[in-house]
């Protein structure tokens, strides 16, 4: 980073700083100025989907309808740090390229949302939408199912729905159609709702947390959607023996629970302290119990909260927020926060393990492969490899290379000589089940032969990397400086190991970054 690059990076935080001040006045000038700082951001993804402005979290009630994607997400309107929440909305015909909508909902003064708009899911009742999720509001101590700091909250589960072809408009239902949690259950959060239709029956789950004993997945049903009846602890920390010896926090709550047929088997997912997990195994329908058989994390790195939908040829989509990791008082003068990860779509392996690989529909975003000649030797290779860039930190990097006896090493770094690497890739033969990501080992169910496979996507102030579709680890990096980075690779290691290493420069998905 040269001085000139410093200075004019710190001028445009400190204006942006002053433009997010402004923003929550809602100035329309300050709009314009500050859309204008975001676009000259170089943190700020290009091929990711994000609001224009603000603080995003959580996917909510991703649908396919009516020819289109819809995406809602957690988001406070009035700055880039989270906090009164309402629902954002997109539309889209191919989960890459969005139009941003209005806000779908609002807390209502005076309503069981009053205090916010939480995390909650569509379904098609007859054809139309309906969304249920958990408004909140302000309780006395006595009353509360969850606290925030030194606030209580009331969570109950709402209910509304569309006639709009867009689902532009919602109309609320004015009380809750579950007011409270089960009788006697004294729960530390009861939030998320998540149904789905199975025979004559809707069925729903919540997710909770039991008081010293951990976090819960309440099981609901209904045949209208509207009057639900408790049925059982679906799956928890105490239940199907998974997890249970683990050391726990008594607050603990498990967050944002889905739960979905896929392939041979049943999935569970859920998120809590920070990390989203899935669990496969058996359902027994007529009992409406789950026996788990294996389980496992989503994504190791920044990545909460993911949501499923099914796409318009039925695959299993699933979407996750990826947090800022870097302080609050730098993502708040940005004026943006969070981001949506690329759709993955999950598959169930002949294993029972979750098989998880980015959408097809992303490689249209891809131009100018650089692809690796194998057929020239050690030396020319290396060379190749030393001339391949990924420029404005925006592209997709394949790599395939043979398990044999010979370490490899591949790094993704910055041109200035001795830059820190972004992300480390390694493979040892003494250790043939396992990569490790950032020296982080992890174990990967390679078939017998199979080639270590490595997909990463780079996109301004984030990485998303898979492993064999078994693994997904999302990294975040914020340059410094006022420009986007150009990337390279290094290799250490034999070159003679390479199946194939392709680069792709990816292209954005709006002209002014502002994802619309
Ligand atoms: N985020 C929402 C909650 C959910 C949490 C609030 C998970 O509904 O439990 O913004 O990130």
């Amino acid at each position: 980073m040269n001085r000139r690059n410093f200075m004019t990076g710190m001028a445009r935080t400190a204006a942006l700083a002053t433009l997010a001040k402004c923003l929550s006045a809602s100035s329309a000038t300050a709009k314009v100025l500050l859309a204008t700082g975001i676009a000259a951001d170089p943190r700020r993804p290009q091929f990711h989907f994000l609001p224009a402005f603000n603080w995003m979290n959580d996917p909510n009630a991703p649908i396919y309808f009516n020819g289109r994607y819809h995406i809602f997400y957690q988001y406070n309107p009035n700055g880039a740090y989270w906090g009164d929440m309402h629902w954002g909305h997109a539309i889209s015909s191919d989960m890459v390229h969005w139009k941003h909508l209005p806000m779908a909902l609002a807390p209502t003064p005076g309503g069981p949302d009053a205090d916010g708009c939480f995390t909650g899911t569509a379904v098609l009742q007859d054809g139309r939408a309906t969304i249920l999720y958990t408004g909140v509001h302000a309780a006395p101590a006595d009353q509360a199912t969850s606290k925030d700091g030194p606030h209580s909250l009331c969570e109950t589960q709402c209910l509304a729905t569309s006639d709009d072809p867009e689902l532009r408009t919602w109309s609320k239902l004015a009380t809750p159609v579950i007011s409270a949690p089960p009788p006697g259950m004294q729960v530390n959060g009861f939030r998320d709702p998540s149904p789905w239709r199975q025979g004559d029956w809707w069925y729903l789950v919540i997710g909770s947390g039991i008081a010293n004993q951990g976090g819960a997945v309440l099981l609901y049903k209904s045949k209208d959607l509207r009057n639900w009846e408790y049925v059982s602890i679906l799956a928890g920390r105490n239940q199907n023996g998974a997890r249970t010896f683990d050391a726990f926090d008594p607050w603990e709550v498990w967050e944002c629970p889905e739960f979905f047929s896929l392939g041979e088997r049943h999935v569970l997912i859920y998120s809590t302290s920070g990390k989203a997990f899935w669990q496969s195994g058996v359902l027994d329908s007529a009992r409406m119990t789950f026996r788990a058989e294996h389980s496992g994390i989503l994504d190791y790195g920044s990545y909460y909260a993911p949501k499923t939908q099914l796409d318009q040829s039925g695959n299993r989509i699933l979407w996750g927020w990826i947090p800022e990791t870097r302080p609050l008082e730098e993502f708040k003068a940005a004026g943006w926060a969070g981001l949506m990860s690329l759709p993955r779509v999950l598959s169930m392996g002949s294993d029972g393990l979750l098989r998880i690989a980015v959408a097809k529909e992303i490689e249209q975003l891809r131009r100018q492969e650089q692809r690796l000649d194998l057929t020239v030797g050690e030396n020319l290779c290396r060379s190749q490899i030393a001339s391949m860039r990924l420029e404005v930190c925006s592209g997709e990097i394949l790599l395939q290379a043979r398990r044999g006896s010979d370490p490899f090493e591949m790094a993704l770094c910055e041109l200035a000589k001795d830059a820190a690497p972004w992300v480390t890739v390694q493979y040892h033969p003494l250790y043939p089940g396992q990569v490790s990501i950032d020296a982080r080992p992890l174990t990967v169910a390679f078939g017998d032969g199979e080639d270590l496979e490595i997909r990463m996507y780079i996109d301004g102030s984030v990485i998303e990397v898979f492993v064999n579709e078994q693994i997904a680890i999302t990294r975040r990096f914020y340059c410094s400086g006022g420009n986007p980075q150009n990337l390279h690779l290094r290799w250490q290691g034999k070159t003679a190991v390479i199946a194939r290493l392709s680069l792709w420069q990816i292209s954005p998905i709006s002209a002014d970054r502002l994802t619309t």
